[in-house]
């Protein structure tokens, strides 16, 4: 044991020196050339009616500026960040919801369910190569649903009348291990469906890239979003 000990203290000392002297003669030695390589750097467009946030492996990298408190919110975003490959992307969408009832306008002649969509195409920076854009092929879940009961939309006291459920998000559901056999495929949705405005006209959207959500466009306000890109 001693003698393994030995070595391995020798190996690191032997490859620390090494590292010394390949930023005393290198312009860029901070990052292994191995670790380096993995890393590539993405843009995200995304547009959604009303917020989202955005996870690449786990980890956020960018969400709506504008806050889901905010009731007419249709800004487009471009997120840029950095990940590797095997690449899963994660996003949860929210639709604007003035309280739990899951309606909007409250009070007002326009009082209504309201609805959501979203929009996201990811390319590499370098490359200009596309990656991944919402399409069916995502896997869905919603975690919020309100009104349960739609006919409450007429109601005045819509906060006591409305039924809701939520569930929490599931641990890890960001993460590329993560069984996702349980979620059901994305619905696309056309543009006049989700009736697409403001930051959506801004973006050239790739073909392959679809409005998604849920199965329901109006009922479930909170929808998670998933998909796994090999390279
Ligand atoms: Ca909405």
């Amino acid at each position: 044991m001693k003698i393994i000990l030995a070595s391995l203290t020798a190996i690191v000392v032997a490859s620390g020196a090494l590292d010394v002297s390949a930023q005393t003669s290198s312009a860029s030695p901070t990052i292994s050339p191995t670790a380096k390589s993995k890393q590539v750097e993405f843009v995200a467009d995304v547009w959604a009616d009303n917020w989202f946030a955005l996870y690449a492996n786990g980890k956020l990298v960018g969400q709506d500026s504008v806050p889901i408190s905010t009731e007419r919110s249709f800004n487009a975003e471009t997120i840029k960040f950095t990940a590797a490959y095997p690449l899963t992307i994660g996003i949860v969408a929210k639709d604007f919801t003035q309280d739990a009832s899951g309606l909007e306008y409250i009070g007002t002649s326009r009082q209504q369910i309201g609805d959501g969509g979203i929009i996201a195409q990811i390319k590499e920076v370098k490359s200009g190569k596309f990656v991944t854009a919402t399409s069916k092929s995502w896997k869905s879940l919603a975690t919020n649903t309100a009104p349960l009961n739609p006919s409450c939309v007429t109601s005045s006291k819509p906060n006591l009348d409305c039924q809701s459920s939520s569930i929490n998000l599931p641990a890890n559901w960001n993460l590329s291990a993560f069984n996702d056999a349980q979620w059901v495929n994305a619905t696309q949705y056309s543009p006049s469906e989700v009736g697409v405005k403001e930051g959506y006209l801004t973006i050239s959207w790739n073909p392959a890239a679809a409005l998604v959500w849920s199965s329901d466009l109006k009922l479930d306000n909170t929808v998670l979003l998933r998909t796994k890109v090999a390279k």
